[in-house]
């Protein structure tokens, strides 16, 4: 063999192994989609991630959070409507749209429907020619952002509520919204269904099979023919899910499947919504809903209850941190505006989460996997940290565990890590855990179960050489299109106050920060009282403290809480069923600590007479329900009596505590101006089957 053939033999060589190496690159296959898979709809819709919510309707003006269905329409009468400001706080906030309540369980329509007479059409609001849902659309489209609808499936206004002619106008009006107003990103079937309600003068209780009664089938096929573009949620055959509570928290594993067939034969309790099923044969993603507020209606008795910060922030990584969207309720107040309390919250939510997830650190490492799909580029770890949410990390077929490490250049702090599925080829990743490398040694950060589209895990601050990702289980082999990790800000929690029926009070710093408070009702520095122990304070007071941390020098939000006049001399009179032993949990200033009262035996109503010691001017009390354990016992529609002397009793208030169960929150009631030194409770009805039902705490509302 000569020079040259040598020469041409090597080239043919070198040729064939180019072309062998490029097409092992061009033949290594996307790995398979893996069970339940994701409609394009569903995926642009989990990555909208942030989105809000508005209550507001005649409950904004009754003062209620569910009504009867027989107030007046002629009540909607803001001052000073602007939906403009409503789209400018969102868009500023970063959500990407607006779910309005076009109608809600009273049955007032926000739109003029052609099909009844219970809407703004007959408000004095722009002399009944308005129509928010209209105005809203169009400063959407102003604002670029997304128009959702509520509509109550529960009409308690409607005489044909329970019949098949009320099917009928259920539909009609899911047309006109579906068809008047331009694209529709989600429409949100509320689940509360059935009860007590006007029903058009029968004042009655009625209860319909949520399941059977509004032939959910034909009502999606009627959704999806007129507007395809629409994602359903809720009740029904739906392609997204509440998340089991009102919070706005997903659980730490969070499957975007369900059995949905299962819970359409009413085989699933809601709490299992929050962490979806393993097993689900549907992708069901979840939609986490919470108000920025106690209630989901406006209140002015909330404008100091407006969610803390500390509990905002958790929500956001509790949420969209758990493979969830986040639906926040907005309510609108009465002059039609967001509160100003509210926007300044939720721009303080904002600022702390920009700042957490201000500079990315992981770009500039070094990456190793010890599995790279076919050692192919197109699936190498580098993929997961190149900003292209279309790329990814993909270990080879049947390969379910598998680790990416990071190296930084320098020890770097970090506290967030944020990981992401290619949730196109499905949901896969059941277990995971986090080790970061510190002086040399490898030590666990983090132990956890699922990824899905999003997941945001908080760690405490370490200084790491490097970072390591270990997927320990996985349905089929493993698929991540994103790991980031950040340094956030220290983050300062807010203390404890609690004060006890002597009016003995605690604070608590929750990370072991030196405490500083105040009880003049100004916002307390470093320079206030700094707290070394419990102190007594009896009469009516608001307390505010702050944790600073002690190294950073960095401090809480404020904590405030507000306090009547001490219960020392309060006693318990009587109750009608009970163990009267345990009775002073109702007012022992700890809603931590409830008491229970009747029983299967003893049918309801119950009731609790307590004696507050001295006459106190009264205009309204609150009932804080069971807060702690899984079947809470909550009453439902209660009667409060005052009295001066123990056997002349007045009834100041009665009613319902609406939407108890999914949202048992303090109830807030309030009344004229009453003297008394006697109040009586009663119990009317409950929420669960049965007849017991539990008071966490009493309190009642003082005035001059
Ligand atoms: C609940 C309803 O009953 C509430 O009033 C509210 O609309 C909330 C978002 O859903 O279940």
């Amino acid at each position: 063999m000569n020079h040259r053939t040598m020469k041409n033999i090597f080239l043919f060589l070198c040729s064939l192994c180019i072309t062998i190496s490029a097409n092992s690159q061009n033949t290594v296959k996307a790995p398979e989609p893996f069970g339940p898979l994701p409609t394009q709809k569903q995926m642009d819709w989990q990555e909208m991630e942030f989105y809000a919510f508005v209550h507001f309707s005649l409950n904004t003006f009754t003062n209620k959070e569910w009504g009867y269905g027989d107030e007046s329409p002629a009540l909607f009468n803001p001052t000073n409507l602007d939906v403009r400001q409503w789209a400018r706080i969102v868009k500023a906030a970063g959500m990407k749209g607006i779910i309005l309540v076009a109608k809600h369980h009273d049955g007032f329509c926000l739109w003029p429907s052609a099909y009844t007479e219970r809407s703004v059409k007959n408000s004095p609001w722009k002399n009944g020619k308005g129509d928010l849902v209209k105005e809203l659309a169009e400063a959407c489209k102003e604002y670029d952002l997304k128009l959702g609808l509520y509509l109550s499936p529960w009409d308690r206004n409607r005489a044909d509520y329970g019949k098949p002619e009320y099917i009928t106008y259920f539909r009609n009006q899911l047309k006109e919204l579906l068809t008047n107003y331009g694209d529709v990103f989600e429409m949100w079937f509320d689940g509360a269904n059935g009860g007590d309600g006007y029903y058009g003068g029968a004042n009655e209780t009625r209860k319909i099979n949520t399941l059977e009664y509004y032939n959910w089938d034909e009502t999606y096929k009627l959704i999806y023919k007129t507007a395809p573009k629409t994602l359903v949620w809720g009740v029904g055959p739906s392609e997204a899910r509440w998340i089991g509570n009102e919070e706005g928290r997903a659980g730490k594993t969070n499957w975007s499947l369900l059995r949905q067939k299962d819970e359409l034969a009413g085989k699933v309790h809601y709490t299992e919504f929050m962490s979806g099923h393993e097993d689900g044969e549907k992708w069901v993603p979840g939609e986490a809903d919470v108000s920025i507020r106690p209630g989901w209606f406006y209140h002015s008795v909330e404008d100091d209850k407006v969610r803390p910060l500390d509990e905002m922030v958790d929500i956001y990584y509790e949420s969209i941190g758990r493979n969830a969207t986040l639906l926040l309720n907005l309510p609108v107040d009465r002059r039609g505006l967001v509160h100003e309390n509210d926007e300044a919250r939720l721009k303080e939510l904002v600022a702390t989460v920009k700042a957490d997830f201000k500079t990315e650190l992981l770009s500039k490492t070094k990456i190793t996997a010890d599995n790279v799909r076919g050692s192919s580029e197109t699936f190498a770890g580098k993929n997961a940290v190149d900003g292209n949410k279309n790329t990814y990390w993909a270990t080879d077929d049947n390969v379910k565990t598998a680790s990416i490490t990071f190296e930084f250049d320098k020890p770097t702090d970090i506290n967030r890590i944020l990981l992401q599925e290619y949730i196109a080829l499905g949901q896969r990743v059941k277990a995971f855990n986090v080790e970061v490398k510190v002086d040399g040694n490898w030590k666990t950060a983090a132990n956890e179960t699922t990824i899905g589209y999003k997941r945001i895990l908080r760690i405490d601050r370490v200084k790491a050489s490097a970072l390591r990702i270990n997927i320990t289980d996985s349905k089929a082999n493993i698929v991540i299109s994103n790991i980031q990790v950040y340094n956030a800000p220290t983050f300062v929690r807010m203390p404890e106050i609690s004060r006890d029926k002597n009016g003995d009070v605690t604070i608590k710093s929750q990370d072991g920060n030196p405490v500083y408070y105040s009880l003049d009702g100004k916002n307390p520095t470093k320079k206030s009282t700094l707290y070394k122990g419990v102190f007594r304070v009896k009469k009516a007071v608001t307390i505010k403290a702050v944790a600073i941390d002690a190294v950073e020098n960095i401090s809480s939000a404020v904590k405030t809480a507000k306090y009547g006049a001490s219960k020392e001399n309060w006693k318990i009179v009587s109750a009608s069923s009970g163990d009267l032993k345990s009775a002073d949990r109702v007012i022992d200033g700890n809603p931590d600590t409830d008491w229970s009262f009747g029983n299967d035996q003893n049918k309801l109503p119950q009731e609790i007479i307590i004696d507050m010691g001295s006459l106190l001017n009264l205009n309204g009390f609150t009932y804080i329900p069971q807060q702690v354990g899984n079947n809470l016992n909550l009453i439902s529609n209660y009667e409060f009596y005052t009295s001066t002397d123990n056997i002349n009793w007045t009834l100041q208030s009665e009613g319902e505590f609406s939407n108890i169960k999914h949202n048992p929150i303090e109830q807030i009631k309030t009344f004229k101006k009453a003297k008394a030194r006697y109040i009586r409770f009663v119990a009317k009805s409950a929420v669960a089957k049965g007849s017991t039902v539990s008071i966490a705490e009493l309190n009642v509302i003082e005035t001059l």
